[in-house]
């Protein structure tokens, strides 16, 4: 038996017929077919397609054939407003009135093939669509399309045929179905739908597009509103063409319908509840929707083009070229005020995305968009972006679920049939690029560039949908790129033919512009004057951009007052991150403990159990509930925390136990939301297994929320590379780029342990080579109350600067990893270096310091202590991002008669040793010291982070630490003299 998810394909042909005898069967008696048919033929039902069974009598006719194939959208809609999703949308009644009562056999299968046919239509309509201006894709007919694979022939396509309101019409001639089909599912439309599996959402959709033959009837006055949009989008572009010849500016020129596209989803948008939009886009046309859409002064942008920069000279910042950059504004549409923001975005197509995405997420929370129909995401993307980058099926997969989901994001393809010079059939493997977006379900609708009408009408459609459904929607508008890449790119090269078509094929504008006067709507007079003002406008703003000056940047208003930009080196000021005791005590019990008749694992018993003494005692406070104090005391001052990544709810390591799962009902419990009135919430999220899109949301997260902590933890800190375009492209460089602070926390598990090349290492050193301008923190701290308050300073400075925390993973249980809750209390603060810590000899006395930063520490702590070595002293360098120049001098200078070593277990290419080196020699310079340079003591530089044997594992950890103490300077190794097969450290 055929499966039903290739049902499509063995409904019409000679399979029709014989299908259509079968369901008059399944109709006079479901028990006559086989059980698996009767399966299909409910499925069909479910889809609005079949024909019920609920006739009586023997004698075949219309009268007794009750026709479900029109799902009533309106009933279904209303129940899915009511929320109840799972209520099956109601049947039509049955027609009163129907011709030729008591007709034959013939009708009735008459009407089920042309359900058959009606059905073909809604799945695959689309291929025979004109979608192409150019008409390079050629459309060809599709029999599952063609009436007579249902067994009909020319001599029946005046036949009237009931079919029960399907269409609209309770019955038609073939021939009238088949026009209305054609003119709804194969005009410059294309609708992809079928394969959502939420029958309200499908007939939400064949409601909407079958009675109206998916066209809107626009009024003289929207026309005219659509060709002004397309004159201004036109007209930018051959200004800029004009007076920057061949000056790189990725112009829309072929794509201009998206502007009017644009202006609807705000426009419709607005009116179904939008309030706020926030967009993310890459190059192409992005500084036509700047101006055009955004309404970024066309002076300001004629201003960039003349090199002139974007922001204020006091403004620091290395600044970016101008299609990169993002802008904000106010626009009122028909009345209704909407905030638009564009967000800045890399060369990296698509990355953007997540970031996007996020950023969503966070104005819904802070305007308790709980429906999250105020704020809308719209992203536009290339369709060999959107084919070929990973991010965006990761962001997509984010959509619905629940500590992510935005109520679903508009997706625009520009798709231009090309990239770069790249032609769509080496760009992807599917017939559309739009194809992953079926994964999520989402419709798609591809629609005709050069059909401004079509391609307003779908962004209507769709912003309609996502106000419905709150599910992701995709516009794949099918259009050209009138020149090469850039615009000093010879296209010709590598696409000749299409080429030469563009140049013989008239702009959008000039189509459209035909068609009105054609029809009457304007004169050519009228088209032409529209023209020709909006050419003498761009004239004067182009003077005015002569002597433009920005007075002012975007950026730290609204919810960023109060904070500033860190102008100089980080200031040393100590903190205010430590609380008072008793508000800690409090959230300690709270942590400590499960509701009445909540039932916890017995290990977690003990855990709380734990966490109680820790409390009682004030001592021996651990990782997990350092953290957690850190995060309630937060919490409790009224900043939300929000935490997500791979298990972070539990924690990879089992310590955190954010959430609480009751053992017989699998209820959750967070402690971190009972703290108590007025408190903030705590927001923690298992994460999809997707590192780029999950980081790239949270740091979006982070951009409009500075007063929130926002958290992403890495599995084990190296996943994180999988993400590194977000970390390379947005959190290192953002502020600088685009002066967008973020307060972005990442937490990358980190040391070596013997868990192989792939755990040991988060590769620390990629953060500290990215280090420089105050750009972010980068910590390795060691106990879990300088842990405490570097999660606290995220959020007590005036300023927010990215933190990247290496966190442990042996330390969470290591009995030394522990402190006592005095070291948090009001008064204490952040560390940046930890001085030594016992009482040894006379410091004058001390033959050597031991620099180290991280879990090593501990390492080194127990072997001196097993040597009980008095003259060795360990200073751990906690931050070394920004370098605490100062305070490792003070530590340092203590020790007049010292050699200094440098310890580190990671190989001498990777780990902090790079970074470190020449510091700590500028600093031995300056102090009265006996070392001049800081010897090296760890792995020899190596290819891959770590041994995959645990034994030569613990035998090079050994060694670290008796160098480290005990070794003399010539018998350190070479950091960077090539390693044997036979040992890391002593070849
Ligand atoms: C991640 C990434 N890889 C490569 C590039 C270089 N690049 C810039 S534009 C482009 C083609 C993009 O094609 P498409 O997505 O169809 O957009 P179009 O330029 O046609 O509008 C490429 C490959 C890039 N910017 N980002």
């Amino acid at each position: 038996m055929t499966n039903q998810s290739d049902q499509s394909s063995f409904l019409y042909g000679g399979n029709a017929v014989f299908i259509a005898e079968l369901y008059a069967r399944y109709l006079e008696d479901p028990t006559s077919v086989d059980p698996s048919w009767v399966r299909f033929f409910q499925e069909l039902n479910d889809e609005g397609i079949a024909v019920s069974r609920d006739f009586k009598g023997t004698q075949w006719g219309p009268r007794d054939l009750k026709v479900i194939g029109a799902v009533d959208p309106e009933a279904a809609v209303a129940a899915a407003k009511k929320g109840d999703k799972a209520a099956k949308p109601a049947p039509v009644a049955a027609p009163s009135a129907q011709p030729g009562a008591g007709a034959s056999r013939q009708a009735v299968l008459d009407s089920i093939r042309a359900l058959m046919l009606i059905r073909a239509y809604r799945v695959r309509g689309h291929l025979m669509a004109d979608l192409d201006p150019l008409g390079l894709v050629k459309r060809e007919q599709h029999p599952e399309l063609d009436y007579r694979s249902y067994g009909f022939t020319e001599g029946d396509l005046d036949r009237p045929i009931f079919i029960d309101h399907v269409l609209g019409r309770e019955s038609a001639s073939l021939r009238e179905i088949v026009a209305v089909l054609q003119a709804t599912y194969c005009g410059k439309i294309g609708v992809e739908f079928m394969h959502i599996q939420d029958p309200d959402q499908k007939a939400w959709i064949q409601k909407r597009i079958e009675t109206i033959r998916n066209q809107t009837d626009f009024t003289a006055r929207g026309k005219r509103a659509i060709l002004e949009r397309l004159t201004e989008a036109e007209g930018f572009e051959r200004f800029l063409q004009l007076k920057y010849t061949g000056t790189k500016r990725f112009g829309l020129e072929g794509g201009e319908s998206v502007i009017p596209a644009l202006e609807q989803i705000s426009k419709r948008g607005g009116q179904l509840g939008v309030e706020d939009v926030v967009m993310g886009m890459a190059h192409r046309g992005r500084l036509n929707i700047l101006a055009n859409f955004m309404k970024k002064p066309y002076k300001a942008i004629f201003s960039e083009f003349q090199g002139n920069p974007a922001n204020p000279s006091d403004v620091q910042g290395s600044g970016d070229v101008k299609y990169h950059l993002g802008t904000s504004s106010e626009r009122d549409f028909d009345g209704r005020v909407i905030d638009l923001s564009l967000q800045a975005n890399p060369s990296h197509l698509e990355v953007v995305d997540p970031v996007v995405v996020g950023r969503v997420r966070a104005k819904q929370f802070r305007n308790e968009d709980t429906e999250r129909t105020h704020v809308l995401g719209v992203l536009l993307h290339g369709d060999a972006a959107f084919a070929g980058q990973g991010v965006v099926p990761e962001t997509m997969l984010l959509s619905q679920l629940k500590g992510y989901a935005t109520g679903g994001t508009i997706h625009i393809i520009i798709n231009n049939q090309i990239g770069f010079t790249t032609a769509p059939q080496y760009s992807r493997s599917g017939p559309y690029s739009s194809d992953i977006a079926k994964g999520v379900q989402a419709p798609i609708f591809h629609v005709n560039g050069d059909d401004p009408e079509a391609v307003v009408h779908v962004a209507r459609v769709a912003v309609e949908f996502r106000q419905e459904f709150q599910t992701d929607v995709v516009v794949d508008m099918i259009c050209y790129r009138r020149h090469g890449h850039n615009e000093s790119d010879e296209p010709a090269f590598t696409q000749p033919l299409m080429y030469r078509k563009i140049a013989a094929h008239p702009t959008t504008r000039t189509v459209y512009a035909r068609k009105l006067v054609a029809e009457g709507t304007v004169t050519e007079a009228e088209a032409n004057a529209l023209v020709t003002g909006f050419q003498e406008h761009l004239e004067k703003e182009f003077e005015a951009g002569k002597s433009y000056k920005v007075n002012k940047a975007d950026w730290l208003e609204g919810k960023w007052h109060g904070i500033v930009q860190l102008s100089d080196e980080e200031e040393y000021t100590e903190d205010t991150t430590g609380v008072a005791e008793a508000t800690l005590k409090r959230i300690g019990l709270a942590l400590a403990t499960a509701p009445q008749g909540f039932n916890v694992n017995r290990k977690i018993v003990r855990q709380l159990d734990a966490k109680r003494e820790m409390i009682e005692t004030g001592k021996g406070f651990d990782w997990g509930t350092a953290e957690a104090l850190a995060f309630g005391a937060l919490l409790a001052e009224g900043k939300p925390v929000r935490l997500s990544g791979q298990d972070v709810g539990r924690g990879t390591f089992s310590h955190r136990h954010a959430v609480l799962v009751d053992q017989d009902n699998e209820s959750r419990y967070i402690p971190l939301n009972h703290l108590g009135e007025g408190q903030a919430h705590f927001e923690v999220i298992d994460s999809p297994l997707s590192e780029e899109a999950v980081l790239g949301f949270e740091y979006g997260y982070s951009l409009e929320e500075p007063n929130s902590l926002t958290l992403w933890e890495g599995q084990f800190g190296d996943f994180a590379n999988g993400a590194q375009v977000i970390i390379d492209q947005f959190i290192a460089s953002g502020e600088s780029k685009w002066l967008r602070m973020s307060g972005l926390v990442m937490l990358l598990p980190h040391g070596y342990e013997g868990q192989g090349p792939e755990h040991s290492s988060a590769r620390w050193e990629r953060y500290l080579q990215m280090s420089a301008e105050d750009n972010w923190s980068v910590c390795n701290v060691t106990t879990p109350a300088n842990y405490f308050h570097v999660l606290r300073r995220q959020l007590m400075r005036n300023f927010r600067k990215p933190l990247v925390v290496m966190t442990p993973k042996s330390l969470l249980r290591h009995k030394l990893a522990v402190s006592p809750l005095d070291q948090m209390v009001a008064g204490t603060h952040f560390l940046r270096v930890l001085p030594e810590t016992e009482n040894l000899a006379a410091d004058v006395k001390i033959r050597r310091v031991v620099l180290c930063s991280g879990k090593v520490y501990y390492d080194l702590f127990e072997e001196r202590a097993k040597r009980g070595l008095d003259d060795v002293a360990i200073v751990r360098v906690e931050q070394l991002y920004p370098w605490p120049k100062d305070t490792l001098k003070h530590q340092l200078a203590r020790y007049p008669n010292a050699d200094v070593v440098w310890a580190q277990e990671e190989p001498a290419n990777m780990g902090p040793w790079s970074f470190v080196d020449r510091r700590l020699e500028y600093i031995l310079g300056e102090i009265d010291i006996k070392a001049e340079r800081a010897i090296y003591c760890g792995r020899r530089a190596a290819a891959s982070p770590a041994t995959g044997l645990y034994k030569n594992h613990a035998g090079e950890q050994q060694w670290i630490c008796d160098m480290a103490l005990a070794g003399e300077a010539d018998q350190m190794p070479q950091p960077f003299v090539r390693a044997t097969k036979l040992s890391r450290l002593t070849a």
